[in-house]
This record gives C-alpha cells, sequence and structure tokens, in this order.
C-alpha cells in the first residue's frame, strides 16, 4: 500500500499544475488540496483492480490520479461554508480557511477539470471507444446520479429521519460511485479482461464502497478529532442521519460485518482470492481513520 500510495502521489504531482505557472495562488491552493494527505483508498482500488486483470501500471497511474482528483475536489467543495462548513481536513486547515472561499470554489472546479483531462489526453485504452467509456464511467460516478447526487440528498436529509433504504440509496451515490468507479477504471486500463469476471468486480467495488460509509459513519461518532484529521462528531452536531442516528453504534458494525464478509465471498470467486483487493477490503471495513 505504501508503494502505491508513493506511485499515486508522484503521479499527482506529475499532473498538477506548478506555482510557477499563472495563476499561481490557484495552483498553490489545488497542491494543498490534493497533495501529501488523505488515505488514497480509491487509487489503492484501481491499482488492486488493474493488477488483477494485467493493466499497465503506468496507465492505472492516470485512472488513480483522476479518481484521486475528483475525490479531493469533492472534499474541498464538500467543506466550504454553504456545505458542511468545516475547518479542518487531512490534519490540516481546509482549502477556503487557509486561502479564501473563491479560491476555494475554483480548486475544486479546476481539479474536476483535470480529472477528465488527465482521463483524455493520455493513451489509457488500445481502443478510442474504450477510453471514451472510461470518461464516461468517470462522469457518471461524479454527476447527478452520483457522488454530486448523493451529496444533494445528503444536504436535504439535514434534521430528517431516513428509513436505512433511503440511507444506503444517499451513501451508495455520495460515497459508494466514486469508490465503484474507481474499481471499474483500474479494471479498464486492461486491453482485455483475461479470466476476470468484470461484474463480480463491480459487486466487490458496490459493497466496498457502501461498507466505506458505512465505517466512516461509526468512526465520525466514535473516533477523536485527532485520530480523523476531520472533526470528528459532526454529523450529530449537524444534524444528519447516518448509520450510526437510524441503527445505533452496535447494529452499525454488526452490519459492517455483514457487508465485510460479502465483500470477502465475492472476492474468493475471483481468480487469485481478488489478489490484493482482499487487503483493502480488509483495511476499508478495520480501519481506524
Ligand atoms: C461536493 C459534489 C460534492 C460532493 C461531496 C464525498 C463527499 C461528497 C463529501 C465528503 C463528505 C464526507 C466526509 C463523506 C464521508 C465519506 C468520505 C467520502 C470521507 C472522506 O474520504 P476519505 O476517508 O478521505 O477517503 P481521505 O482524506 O483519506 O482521502
Amino acid at each position: 500500500m505504501l508503494e502505491r500510495q508513493g506511485r499515486v502521489e508522484a503521479a499527482l504531482e506529475g499532473v498538477l499544475p506548478g506555482v510557477e505557472h499563472a495563476p499561481s495562488q490557484l495552483h498553490s491552493a489545488m497542491r494543498y488540496a490534493v497533495l501529501g494527505g488523505g488515505k488514497r483508498v480509491r487509487p489503492l482500488l484501481a491499482y488492486a483492480a488493474g493488477e488483477l486483470v494485467g493493466a499497465d501500471p503506468r496507465r492505472v497511474d492516470l485512472v488513480a490520479s483522476s479518481v484521486e482528483l475528483i475525490h479531493a475536489y469533492s472534499l474541498v467543495h464538500d467543506d466550504l461554508p454553504c456545505m458542511d462548513d468545516d475547518r479542518l481536513r487531512r490534519g490540516k486547515p481546509t482549502v477556503h480557511v487557509e486561502y479564501d472561499d473563491a479560491t476555494a470554489l475554483l480548486v475544486g472546479d479546476s481539479l474536476h477539470s483535470l480529472a477528465f483531462q488527465v482521463l483524455t489526453e493520455n493513451a489509457l485504452a488500445s481502443d478510442a471507444t474504450r477510453q471514451l467509456q472510461m470518461a464516461a464511467t468517470l462522469a457518471r460516478a461524479a454527476g447527478s446520479r452520483g457522488m454530486a447526487g448523493g451529496q444533494a440528498i445528503d444536504l436535504q436529509s439535514v434534521g430528517k429521519r431516513l428509513s436505512v433504504p433511503e440511507l444506503e440509496f444517499m451513501h451508495v451515490h455520495k460515497t459508494g460511485a466514486l469508490i465503484r468507479a474507481s474499481v471499474q477504471l483500474g479494471a479498464m486500463c486492461a486491453d482485455s479482461a483475461g479470466a476476470v469476471d468484470l461484474e463480480l468486480l463491480d459487486r466487490f467495488g458496490k459493497v466496498a464502497g457502501l461498507g466505506f460509509q458505512l465505517v466512516d459513519d461509526v468512526l465520525d461518532a466514535a473516533a477523536s478529532t485527532a485520530t480523523l484529521g476531520k472533526t470528528a462528531g459532526k454529523d450529530a452536531s449537524d444534524n444528519k442521519p447516518t448509520y450510526v442516528t437510524v441503527l445505533g453504534v452496535e447494529r452499525s458494525r454488526k452490519l459492517a460485518i455483514e457487508l465485510y464478509d460479502e465483500a470477502l465471498a465475492v472476492l474468493e470467486q475471483l481468480p487469485h482470492g481478488g489478489g490484493r483487493l482482499g487487503d483493502i477490503a480488509r483495511f476499508i471495513f478495520h480501519r481506524e481513520f
């Protein structure tokens, strides 16, 4: 994981504009938002899925960078005063606190565009149609029927009681869509999936995405700000429905174990037991930060 985190860090460093290019302050803020922080779970999933299907890791570097750029943009916008209004992210002041609101807005916009630039101006597939499908996969995952739509539901849900299926719908979109796309895009870097059943791989991505958010809800309620590098207990103070407010900590933990078992059962059906995807699943479901 450390090797791959280092790999994506170098790839991100390579695609982000340097501060020597104008507008220097915007580029500085983009680099502040992306570099030197975060668990890089989405890139790790892309690398693991790519490895399973024999993809060229140099292609996966770019795909992993593009999903992380979308993720970083979403965090910058999510932290703005008009959304979650948070002051701490990845253990440091959020972008609008360190710079200002307008810069943070433009950082998000620019990272979003950069993600698609990376995905389209490099050869990531031997077949152009395949590469168009890759861009479409990321666009769908990030848009109103994916992450942005999930965020809209999240914002509308403040102060409301959601049922478990409603909560699941929100999380599958807000957090799950990009995680699922990370697995898909890593696998799409190979010209042929070989013996790998891509539908199974996608089922894993779906379960891992939901599990990631479920564990996030538990950690928000149970872990400290210092451990998380972001404000703990924010969901409760913002009056947001989460798995913990709907089910309680114990039932949420139990559900996480069930989802982990489901993820492992899917992986068992893949060659090499899903390879490194199993390690990442263990990390996602057992993480403490
Ligand atoms: C603004 C369009 C738009 C979307 C925002 C993802 C998201 C949607 C908001 C983030 C809010 C949040 C805390 C969601 C919980 C799950 C989550 C995505 C946590 C942050 O992801 P990590 O834990 O962060 O992978 P690091 O810093 O490790 O990259």
